[in-house]
C-alpha cells in the first residue's frame, strides 16, 4: 500500500530521504492506468511540480488525498480552487530560488543582446576563418528594462540586472513600495522599455497577457525574455512578430506546450532557448527538494507546513 504517490522527477537524494519516511510509489515504476483503480484509496499524499502539475480528474480519482507538496514555486498545474474545496493544502517552494532563477534571466537578457547563441554556434562552426564574424549586435547596456511581475523572483531580477539597466521598470496589479517605476498598464510599459522580462505566474490571469499588440510596443529595436510561464505569452503571435521583425528578438525559458519547443522557434536565430531550467543548478534543486520533501514529513508528523500557498490559508 502506497500512502505517497510521486508524479515529478526527483532527485536520488529527494527520493531517499521520501522513502525513509513514506510508504512510495514514483509513476514512472508503474503503468498509472493499472495502478489506479486499485491503490487510489491508499493515497494520502501526492509530490508534483510545476511542468507536471495535478489534473483535476487525476486529483478526483484519489479519494483520501491529504497534502499536495508543489517542487516548484509556480503551482498553475494544481486547481487549488477543486484542492481547498476538498480541504487539501497545497504547498510550494518560494524564495529558495529567487537568485538562481534571476541569474538565469540575467544571462538570457545578455545572450539575447550580444546574440550569443548565433554566436556560438559560428565559432563552432568552423566558419570565422572563412566568413569572419556576424554583423554587430546591439549592446546589452543602458536599456529601459521592464519586469512583468514584481514579486519575489522579479524583485531579485531587477537587482541583478540593475548594472544594464538605465531604467528600470514594473507591472503588475498593484503599485509597490519599490525604487522603479510602475506602469498600470503592461502596454505602456512595453512601449517605455527596450526589453520586457516576464516573472508572472502562469494561470488564466495571465493567459496570453503578452499578445500581439504588446509584442508590437517591445518593438523591433526591442527583446523578450520569458522566465515566468509560456502560457504568458501568444506562441503563435509571438512566433509571428519574431518571424516577421516587429520584435527584435527574445530569449525563452518556457513554452506554452512544453517539453515541445515550435520548430520555428528552433530554427531562428534571433531567438535564444532553454529548456526550462532557470531554476536547475544543483544547490537549488536541492534546496527546493529539501522544502518541498519538508513539507510533507511536517504534514505527515502533525506539525505545521512550512510553505503553503496563500489559497490554502485557511486550511492550515
Ligand atoms: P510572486 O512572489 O508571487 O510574484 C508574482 C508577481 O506577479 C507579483 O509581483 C504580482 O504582483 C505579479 N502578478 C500576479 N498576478 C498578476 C497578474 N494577473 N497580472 C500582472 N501581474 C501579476 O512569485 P515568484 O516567487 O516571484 O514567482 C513568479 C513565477 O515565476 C512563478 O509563479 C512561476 O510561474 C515562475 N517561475 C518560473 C521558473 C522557471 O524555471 N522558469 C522558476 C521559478 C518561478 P501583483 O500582485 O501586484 O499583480
Ligand atoms: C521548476 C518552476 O523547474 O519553480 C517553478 O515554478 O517553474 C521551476 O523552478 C518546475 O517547478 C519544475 O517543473
Amino acid at each position: 500500500m502506497s500512502e505517497l504517490l510521486v508524479v515529478s522527477t526527483i532527485t536520488p537524494a529527494m527520493e531517499d530521504r521520501l522513502r525513509s519516511v513514506f510508504q512510495m510509489t514514483h509513476v514512472a515504476d508503474i503503468s498509472l492506468p493499472e495502478w489506479l483503480p486499485k491503490n487510489a484509496a491508499g493515497v494520502r499524499f501526492v509530490l508534483t511540480d510545476g511542468g507536471t502539475g495535478l489534473a483535476d480528474d487525476f486529483l478526483a480519482q484519489l479519494p483520501n488525498l491529504e497534502i499536495i507538496s508543489n517542487l516548484g514555486v509556480g503551482y498553475d498545474g494544481v486547481n487549488t480552487d477543486l484542492a481547498t474545496a476538498r480541504g487539501i493544502p497545497v504547498t510550494h517552494t518560494p524564495d529558495v530560488l529567487n537568485e538562481e532563477v534571476a541569474t538565469t534571466a540575467v544571462m538570457l537578457y545578455l545572450a539575447v543582446w550580444r546574440n550569443f547563441e548565433a554566436e556560438m554556434a559560428h565559432a563552432r562552426s568552423g566558419r570565422w576563418a572563412a566568413n569572419g564574424n556576424l554583423p554587430l549586435p546591439p549592446t546589452a547596456d543602458g536599456r529601459r528594462i521592464g519586469v512583468l511581475g514584481l514579486g519575489r523572483i522579479g524583485k531579485a531580477i531587477a537587482a541583478k540586472i540593475a548594472p544594464w539597466a538605465s531604467e528600470i521598470c514594473y507591472y503588475g496589479r498593484s503599485k509597490q513600495d519599490v525604487p522603479y517605476r510602475y506602469f498600470d498598464t503592461l502596454a505602456a510599459m512595453a512601449a517605455h522599455c527596450d526589453v520586457l522580462v516576464n516573472i508572472a505566474p502562469g494561470g488564466e490571469a495571465t493567459h496570453h497577457l503578452i499578445n500581439r499588440d504588446i509584442l508590437e510596443a517591445i518593438g523591433p529595436d526591442g527583446r523578450l525574455i520569458n522566465v515566468g510561464r509560456g502560457s504568458t505569452v501568444d506562441e503563435a503571435a509571438l512566433i509571428e512578430a519574431l518571424r516577421t521583425g516587429t520584435l527584435g528578438g527574445a530569449g525563452l525559458d518556457v513554452y506554452e506546450n512544453e517539453p515541445h519547443i515550435p520548430e520555428a522557434l528552433r530554427e531562428m536565430h534571433n531567438v535564444v532557448l532553454l529548456p526550462h531550467v532557470a531554476s536547475a543548478s544543483i544547490e537549488t534543486r536541492r534546496a527546493m527538494g529539501d522544502l518541498a520533501v519538508d513539507n510533507l514529513i511536517a504534514w505527515k508528523e502533525g506539525r505545521p507546513l512550512l510553505s503553503p500557498v496563500p489559497e490554502s490559508a485557511s486550511l492550515v
